[in-house]
C-alpha cells in the first residue's frame, strides 16, 4: 500500500488533502509524511533525523483487550469531608498486554474516584515517593524538566487557589509529604471533575503515565429518576504512549504528534461494557488524554449529553458524535439498542494535525430487555446566563506558536507555544482581575498548524462565540476549543468569590509544558 492509500485509510480524505497542500505533494513530502501517516499509532515516534532511533517495538498479542470495564476504587467523604491519601509512585501498569513502568498514583493505573458533595472539604495528604530528580534545572524554566515534582489540582472546582488548596504553584518535592485541604462551596456545582498533577516542568509526563483521577461532586439532577436510577460508570480517557523500555523518562517520548501508541479508558485497552436491551446508563466521560482531542462516536447509538465540564445543560444534547479535548468532561446518557456489539471509538479528525484514531471500548447488548426511559426535559441549570448590562470589562488573548513545516515528527525544541507572544512565567502576573468583575474574553489562536484547548482555573465561563457564530446553547465551561489560523472563542465570566494567583494556559498538555500558559490575579481593592 503507498503511504497515501495507508494515510486515507487511516485518517480520511481531508487530512490527506490537507497534507498535499501543506508539503506541494511532492515525493519528499510524501516521504517525510510516512512515519506520521503510516507509523503513527503502532510504531511510535519517529527519532530517526536525531539517531535516536529505538529499533521495533515488539507489541504483545492483544490477549488483554475484551476484558470488563473496571473502574477506579471509591472513596468517599464521611461527615462533611473526604479525608484520604495520596502516594505518587512508580508501578508497574498492564496495558493492553503491555507491562510498562510509569509514575502512578497508589500503584494504580489511574487515581481513585473521590466522591464528595457541595460544601464540603478535601483533605489530602500527598506523599510523594518518587526518586529524586537526576536532572539539573534548565536554563529557560518554561521548558519540560524535573519530572519527579508534583502537586494537585482539583480541576474544575470553584475553590481557592490560595495557600494548601487548589494552588499548582505549590512544589511538591519527592522524599516528602504534603498536606492539601480543599473546600467547596456550599453552592457548588455538582458532577464530574478531576484532578491531575500540575506541576510546570512535569505534569505533562505524569499525566501522560495515567496520573489522573475523578472526582464526583454528588447532587445532580435530583428529581430526575430517569438519570438518577442510571447505572453510572466512571470513564477515564488516556492515550497510551511509551518508550523502548515501556517508561516515559524523555519528553520526547510524549511531545511528536505521532506518539500515541493506542488509546485506553482506565487503563484498559478496548474494555468491554455490556448493557441490557432499552437500559440506560450515565457515562462520566474524562478528558484526561494528554494532547488530542478524540472525535468519539458509539456505533449505531446515540451519545446523549446532559452535562458539560461538571455543569448540567439546561437541555440534553443528542448527539451522534462529540469531539472531545483534553480536560473536558461529558457527562452523557446511552441507551443500548438491540442486542450485539458496538464499537465506541475514536473516528478520525482534523485538529491541525490528525487526531488519533482507534477503539475505546465495545459495548456488548445482550439478556432480558430492561424497560426504561432518557428524560423528556433537563431540570434549571445551575447559572444564570451572563447578560450584556452585567459585563464591566473585556480583554483579548492570543495564542501562538512557531513550529517546522514538517512537524509531525519535529523535535520538540523545534516549536515554541506562546500566550500573548510571551512563554509562562510564575513571577510574572499576566491578567488582573479586580474581585466582582464580570468580564467577557476574546481567545483568539494564530497558530497555523494546530487548534488548542483554552482551559482557566477556579471560575467556569459561558461560551458566547465560536468561530464568530453564536451557538444554539450557551454552554458553561472550563475547557473550550480554539480553532488554528486566526480562530476564535469567546466567553463571560464571573469573578466574584476567590482572590489569588490561578492559571489559563492550552491542557494540550505539550503546549502547556512548553510555556502555554499565564497566571491570573483576582485581587481585591
Ligand atoms: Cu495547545
Amino acid at each position: 500500500m503507498n503511504d497515501n492509500r495507508v494515510a486515507a485509510a487511516r485518517f480520511g480524505k481531508s487530512a490527506i488533502s490537507r497534507r498535499r497542500v501543506l508539503n506541494g505533494g511532492t515525493a519528499l513530502g510524501a516521504y517525510f509524511l510516512l512515519p506520521r501517516s503510516a507509523g503513527a499509532q503502532h510504531q511510535g515516534h519517529d527519532h530517526s533525523a536525531m539517531g535516536l532511533d529505538p529499533g521495533p517495538i515488539v507489541q504483545a498479542a492483544a490477549a488483554s483487550v475484551d476484558q470488563p470495564l473496571l473502574e477506579p476504587e471509591v472513596r468517599r467523604s464521611v461527615n462533611g469531608v473526604l479525608n484520604t491519601t495520596l502516594s505518587c509512585r512508580y508501578t508497574y501498569k498492564d496495558i493492553g498486554g503491555l507491562k510498562l513502568y510509569l509514575r502512578s498514583y497508589e500503584g494504580t493505573s489511574h487515581g481513585p474516584t473521590l466522591r464528595m458533595k457541595p460544601g464540603e472539604t478535601l483533605k489530602i495528604r500527598l506523599s510523594n515517593d518518587f526518586p529524586p530528580n537526576r536532572d539539573a534545572l534548565p536554563q529557560n524554566m518554561a521548558l519540560p524538566h524535573q519530572f519527579n515534582n508534583t502537586n494537585f489540582h482539583f480541576h474544575g472546582a470553584h475553590c481557592s487557589p490560595s495557600g494548601i488548596a487548589d494552588n499548582v504553584m505549590r512544589s511538591m518535592v519527592p522524599g516528602k509529604k504534603y498536606d492539601i485541604e480543599i473546600t467547596l462551596p456550599k453552592d457548588h456545582t455538582m458532577g464530574t471533575y478531576w484532578y491531575h498533577p500540575h506541576h510546570h516542568g512535569g505534569a505533562d509526563v505524569q499525566m501522560a503515565s495515567g496520573m489522573a483521577g475523578a472526582i464526583i461532586v454528588e447532587g445532580d439532577f435530583a428529581g430526575v429518576p430517569e438519570i438518577t436510577n442510571a447505572k453510572e460508570r466512571v470513564m477515564l480517557m488516556s492515550q497510551v504512549v511509551f518508550d523502548a523500555f515501556g517508561m516515559i523518562e524523555n519528553f520526547s517520548t510524549v511531545f511528536p504528534e505521532t506518539a500515541t501508541r493506542f488509546l485506553a479508558i482506565n487503563g484498559q485497552r478496548r474494555p468491554t461494557i455490556t448493557m441490557r436491551p432499552g437500559e440506560v446508563q450515565r457515562w462520566r466521560l474524562v478528558g484526561s488524554q494528554y494532547q488530542d482531542d478524540f472525535f468519539l462516536e458509539l456505533e449505531k447509538h446515540n451519545l446523549n449529553v446532559i452535562a458539560y465540564d461538571g455543569i448540567q445543560l439546561r437541555s440534553m444534547q443528542e448527539l451522534k458524535t462529540l469531539v472531545f479535548a483534553p480536560g473536558q468532561r461529558a457527562d452523557i446518557l446511552v441507551q443500548a439498542g438491540a442486542p450485539g456489539i458496538y464499537e465506541f471509538r475514536a473516528l478520525p479528525y482534523d485538529q491541525g494535525h490528525p487526531s488519533p484514531v482507534g477503539p475505546l471500548a465495545r459495548l456488548v447488548v445482550e439478556g432480558d430487555p430492561m424497560p426504561m426511559k432518557l428524560p423528556a426535559a433537563l431540570p434549571k441549570p445551575p447559572f444564570e446566563d451572563i447578560k450584556d448590562s452585567e459585563i464591566t470589562g473585556r480583554r483579548t488573548i492570543t495564542f501562538s506558536a512557531t513550529s517546522p513545516e514538517a512537524d509531525a515528527a519535529g523535535h520538540w525544541q523545534e516549536f515554541t507555544f506562546l500566550v500573548d507572544g510571551k512563554t509562562f512565567n510564575p513571577n510574572r502576573i499576566d491578567q488582573r482581575v479586580k474581585l466582582g468583575a464580570v468580564e467577557e474574553w476574546t481567545i483568539v489562536n494564530t497558530h497555523f498548524h494546530d487548534d488548542h484547548v483554552f482551559h482557566i482555573h477556579t471560575n467556569p465561563f459561558q461560551v458566547t462565540q465560536f468561530d464568530g457564530k453564536r451557538p444554539a446553547d450557551l454552554v458553561w465551561r472550563d475547557s473550550v476549543i480554539v480553532t488554528r489560523n486566526g480562530g476564535t472563542t469567546v466567553f463571560r465570566s464571573r469573578f466574584l468569590d476567590y482572590t489569588g494567583v490561578f492559571m489559563l494556559h492550552c491542557h494540550m498538555m505539550n503546549h502547556e509544558e512548553m510555556g502555554m500558559m499565564q497566571t491570573v490575579e483576582v485581587y481585591k481593592e
